[in-house]
């Protein structure tokens, strides 16, 4: 049997909750909990609610396995499961009292601390080291998605983003994240000259030397190479899950907790229209922090999104526009190990390195023929003419991060540029 979860909740009040579930509000806390509901249902995880019937039904969970949280002995021997995790609230005594006699009764008894509430830190702070030594185990509560079933948690941002687990096959040698790692040729990027927090590769559908090109702000973009073997497995499952093509992949390595990406939007520049982009995650678990763009949203309304190993993150058209997406130092709860991310887009945009000539959906020719064409009509633009160009798309960049509409016609009538190179001194 899958371990249980327990949800306590002994006085509704004890936690601090603010905001109800399905009340309108968000409330990040409230929205952590329903998440873990909604994981431990799809795991088919034995649940227990530990509290008024009223606090199951706010976590939309059956309030008939609301529990009161009376004789802790007779409630932990009726728990079948050798392994019990504990969210919600933990500084009642009857908790405590469960606690110690799983403990005794040499279960594994897991308190979930980042889903675990009450509206006095300081107490709640002495619940947990108590639990501590009792013999409990403390984990984030994205420890329970590195179980191998299938699991969607939807609904982030604007509804069309969500994380998928359970959809890789296992990988022939062992592990996606030792695979990649060995055959991707890991490059330092620049941005505006100085050194980005963590490792980059690119890697697409390369046909007859033509390569999908990705605008966004860099100095350089890495070289180009066709996907690699453990790449083209991750893709061709990322594009199953979302139903269309994905031909280019920046392939990204975070070699330790500090490394980290910050809030952005992604270019649509050279996206096909309404198309969704996929993250899939390898190796240590990251955050993913997502916030709205609307002027005078609360910080209560950023989501965090645990990226675990092997996960795909879909990021829906309308979520990207209307929200910012970061991956965040890691945090104490976290393991700071390296990570890598694979985002796979769907690009409408090419170049023909041989030629230079840039056409689709980021250009301002929308056929190869054209752009050739228009190569041979005129003189190669000189530097200035280049950094203007260069100069322009950045500024289409920021207004993207800071505009929640999707608006393919900012960056009309398209760029040739091929990143932002014409604006460093150097050049
Ligand atoms: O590492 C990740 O999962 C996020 C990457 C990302 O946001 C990006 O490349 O735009």
């Amino acid at each position: 049997m899958l371990a249980t979860l327990v949800f306590v909740a002994p006085r509704t009040d004890a936690l601090g909750l603010t905001a109800p579930h399905g009340s309108g509000a968000r409330d990040p806390r409230v929205a952590t909990l329903a998440r873990l509901a909604d994981l431990a249902r799809q795991q088919a995880r034995a649940i227990l609610c530990l509290g008024a019937p009223a606090w199951a039904a706010s976590l939309g969970l059956d309030p008939g396995l609301s529990v009161a949280p009376t004789a802790p002995e007779t409630l932990a021997g009726r728990l079948e499961s050798r392994a019990v995790y504990l969210a919600g609230g933990t500084t009642q005594v009857e908790i405590l009292q469960l606690a110690q006699a799983l403990c005794e009764d040499r279960r594994e008894v897991v308190v979930l601390d980042d889903a675990c509430f009450d509206a006095r830190p300081n107490v709640h702070l002495r619940a947990l080291s108590t639990l501590r030594a009792m013999g409990c185990a403390v984990a984030p509560w994205s420890r329970l998605l590195a179980d191998p079933g299938r699991v969607t948690l939807g609904g982030y941002a604007s509804g069309d983003a969500a994380l998928y687990t359970g959809r890789l096959a296992p990988h022939p040698a062992g592990s996606h994240f030792a695979a990649v790692d060995a055959e991707v040729a890991w490059q330092t990027a620049l941005h505006r000259g100085g050194v980005v927090p963590r490792q980059m590769a690119l890697q697409g559908e390369v046909r007859d030397g033509v390569v999908p090109l990705y605008r966004h702000p860099l100095d350089f973009n890495p070289e180009m190479v066709p996907f690699t073997p453990a790449v083209e497995a991750l893709r061709r499952a990322a594009e199953g899950l979302v139903g269309h093509p994905l031909n280019h992949a920046l392939v990204q390595r975070y070699r330790d907790g500090r490394d980290w990406i910050g809030e952005h939007s992604d270019k649509t520049l050279d996206l096909v229209a309404h198309s969704k982009i996929v993250n899939v995650s390898l190796g240590r678990t990251r955050t993913m922090t997502l916030r709205p763009k609307r002027v005078g949203a609360a910080p209560a309304e950023t989501e965090r999104v645990p990226m675990v190993d092997g996960s795909l993150f879909v990021l829906g058209p309308a979520s990207n526009a209307a929200w910012l997406h970061a991956i965040t130092q890691a945090r104490a709860l976290e393991d700071d190990g390296p990570r890598i991310s694979i985002t796979l887009r769907h690009i409408g945009t090419f170049h023909d390195p041989r030629t230079g000539a840039v056409w689709g959906v980021g250009a301002p020719w929308a056929r190869r023929a054209d752009a050739l064409a228009a190569l041979d009509a005129r003189p190669a633009p000189d530097r200035e003419a280049r950094r203007r160009e260069a100069e322009r798309m950045l500024a289409c960049f920021r207004d993207e991060n800071a505009s929640e509409v999707y608006d393919p016609e900012r960056y009309a009538p398209g760029f040739e540029v091929l990143d932002l190179s014409a604006l460093n001194v150097a050049v």
